[in-house]
């Protein structure tokens, strides 16, 4: 065991670190309607690994009940373990021309609206309408949109089962599925896109301009689908909250890495370099343990990884990513402690905390890239990972990295030092990018759920 173990015991700040992270809010609240079959609960498995069988529902002015079951939209659903980050509120299904249920949605949006705090307010609703349902819209629908419209929620359509439809309109065209060649299937796909951008223009017309719409399906091959729709629900998420929604969002992994640094708590740096600079400083190794322990909880907190909450609280699987950053870390800390040139060595201890922080976003974000998302992380996966990171090319690249931009003129700077963190990180995900293009086999992406290539910017296409 590693000289950190003393460590371990402290325990972290959670009000702190809520105070930093979450300002007054810490769960993202979104509200999905659509009738009965559209898809609700398989995009919400999707996009945020829950499955709403195992959650919680917590029914107003009631305690949580555990598996979800029957729910109306009044209920929140919760998992804390899958996603700490979020909040669902699901109309269920209901079908055409059942006013009643319209109603009842809107006396909830009304419920919430009339909240006073920020946390209890809905934060987005996402309407669904499938792509391939034979009931049109009805006219009290067209009224609700009327008054979605006056609200000041973000709202996204979201148009389900794409896949299907393509299906559909390439069954229209050929003999039987069986013949259907490339160009059909080229083709369908147009048909469909004309058909959306009609629907596009009806609901521009009733919502006004710039209303935004999203196609997607559960197919694996549309995953790029749902990243859109990911995208376009940032875009109108209200500032104040785009960071719990990167929380809570478990598509994109770009926009947690970017969190991850642009959120690296200030604190942290600013004692890393104190602590390190101070002369014959014998704390200087048990520091380096808690900045390494807090740099962790800022990753966890970001990345919200399913089924963290649970693995995590182990005090050996910190052990066990303190020794796939710094295996070799208890000879620094030895030496921390009897040095005696202070400031002068300064920045080779600021170094190893610097390396230790891109260590765990690059492990953070391997480890949301292998596991995919509607399955909680196993202790197997995560072993495995670890594993994999230490031996990896990116550990070394990452480490040189550090070795490179740290020095007098950045190491006491607590905005070079995040700057420093951003370049190496981002070099770090060229080498995963790399590594990933050259072991990706066509049709082979099962165990890499997210092939990383699909959103670095040397791909973006
Ligand atoms: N082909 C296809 N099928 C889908 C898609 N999304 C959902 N389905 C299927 O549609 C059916 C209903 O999906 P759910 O996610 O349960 O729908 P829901 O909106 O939650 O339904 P209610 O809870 O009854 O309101 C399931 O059989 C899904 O597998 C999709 O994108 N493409
Ligand atoms: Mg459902």
């Amino acid at each position: 065991m590693s000289s950190y173990t003393h460590s371990t015991h402290r325990s972290w700040n959670r009000d702190q670190d809520h105070e930093y992270y979450e300002h007054e809010c810490k769960k993202f609240r979104i509200c999905i309607i659509g009738k009965a079959g559209v898809g609700k609960t398989t995009l919400l498995s999707k996009v945020f690994g829950i499955n709403e069988e195992e959650a919680g529902v917590v029914r107003p002015g009631d305690a949580v009940r555990n598996g979800g079951g029957r729910h109306n939209i009044f209920d929140a659903i919760i998992d804390e373990n899958r996603n700490s980050a979020l909040v669902i509120h699901d109309s269920s299904g209901f079908e055409t021309g059942e006013e009643g249920n319209l109603n009842l949605v809107k006396s909830f949006i009304e419920h919430r609206s009339a909240k006073p705090s920020l946390q209890e307010q809905l934060h987005c609703i996402w309407y669904c309408i499938s792509l391939v349902d034979p009931r049109q819209l009805h006219d009290a629908e067209r009224d609700f949109f009327r008054y979605l419209r006056e609200k000041d929620i973000p709202l996204v359509f979201v148009l389900t089962k794409y896949d299907a439809f393509v299906t559909t309109k390439v069954a229209e065209v050929v003999e039987s599925m069986e013949d259907a060649t490339a160009d059909d299937w080229k083709k369908g796909r147009q048909a469909a896109q004309e058909y959306i951008s009609d629907l596009r223009s009806f609901l521009e017309g009733t919502m006004g301009y710039g209303v935004k719409v999203q196609e997607v399906s559960k197919a694996r091959k549309d995953e790029r689908l749902v990243k859109k729709l990911v995208a376009e629900t940032t875009a109108i998420v209200k500032p104040n909250l785009r960071i719990v929604w990167y929380r809570a969002q478990g598509v994109l992994a770009n926009q947690k890495r970017h969190a991850c640094v642009d959120h690296f708590p200030e604190k942290l740096l600013n004692s890393l370099i104190l602590t390190s600079s101070m002369p014959l400083n014998p704390f200087r190794g048990v520091q380096l343990g808690d900045f390494f322990e807090h740099t962790f909880h800022h990753c966890l907190t970001v990345w919200n990884l399913p089924g963290q909450s649970v693995l995590f609280t182990k005090d050996y699987v910190q052990q066990m990513f303190r020794e796939a950053s710094q295996s070799y870390i208890r000879r620094t800390n030895i030496a921390a402690a009897i040095d005696p040139l202070g400031p002068l060595d300064a920045p080779r201890y600021i170094k190893v905390g610097i390396q230790m922080a891109c260590d765990l976003i690059m492990i953070f974000q391997q480890l949301f890239w292998a596991t995919p998302r509607r399955q909680k992380l196993s202790f197997s996966d995560l072993r495995r990972e670890l594993e994999l990171y230490r031996e990896s090319r990116i550990r070394e690249t990452i480490h040189r990295g550090v070795e490179g931009e740290v020095n007098l003129g950045s190491a006491f700077s607590v905005k070079k030092l995040v700057r420093v963190v951003r370049v190496v990180v981002e070099d770090g995900c060229g080498i995963a990018h790399s590594e990933a293009v050259k072991n990706h086999k066509p049709g082979e992406v099962a165990s890499l759920d997210e092939p990383p290539f699909a959103e670095l910017p040397e791909s973006s296409s």
